[in-house]
């Protein structure tokens, strides 16, 4: 059973969850309206792994005594001016969220919730993953500059890459 100090601190990973998925979901469609159709892919797949681990959050919470909320969401940032902005902005969103991991993964050592510190683990692997993730992808952007053809093949490339290798939320 969680205790009321762990079910609010997951409940709030759960909405930055959400809202990674939402985050991810307007990048998408701004990289679609955009020409970058590959690049729309990659944050599709993105936006659904984010939902997933949202999902899994909800259903431990329940599990484990507690009550999962179902919070709304703040809007999206709609407009890019390039790629390299998209990808910026992926990266400084990853961090925050790692940031709110290892808060949580303290109030679990705090509260001695040994358990859902436990469960924890598998979202700070993800985290580091993530982040690696948009720092190569503005590595990768930063080589190509302004070269259209690098761009082109920079969103072909996206077009199959998935977002997190374990971030379907199953292979926990
Ligand atoms: Fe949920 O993995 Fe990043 O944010």
């Amino acid at each position: 059973m969680i205790n009321k100090k762990i079910e609010k601190a997951l409940n709030r990973q759960v909405v930055l969850e959400a809202e990674a998925s939402q985050y991810y979901l307007a990048m998408a469609s701004w990289a679609e309206n955009n020409g970058y159709n590959g690049v729309a892919a990659f944050f599709y797949r993105h936006s659904d792994e984010e939902r997933i681990h949202m999902l899994k959050l909800i259903k431990y919470i329940n599990e484990r005594g507690g009550c999962a909320e179902i919070s709304a969401l703040s809007k999206p940032r709609a407009h890019f001016s390039s790629l390299n902005d998209i990808f910026q902005d992926l990266l400084k969103q990853e961090i925050t969220v790692s940031g709110e991991i290892n808060d949580l993964i303290e109030i679990c050592l705090k509260e001695k919730d040994y358990t859902t510190h436990n469960f924890l683990q598998w979202y700070v692997a993800e985290q580091i993953e993530e982040e690696a993730l948009a720092r190569t992808m503005l590595d990768k952007l930063k080589l190509i500059g302004s070269d259209k053809g690098g761009l082109y093949l920079f969103d072909r490339d996206l077009s199959t890459f998935q977002a997190s290798p374990s971030g379907d939320g199953n292979k926990a």
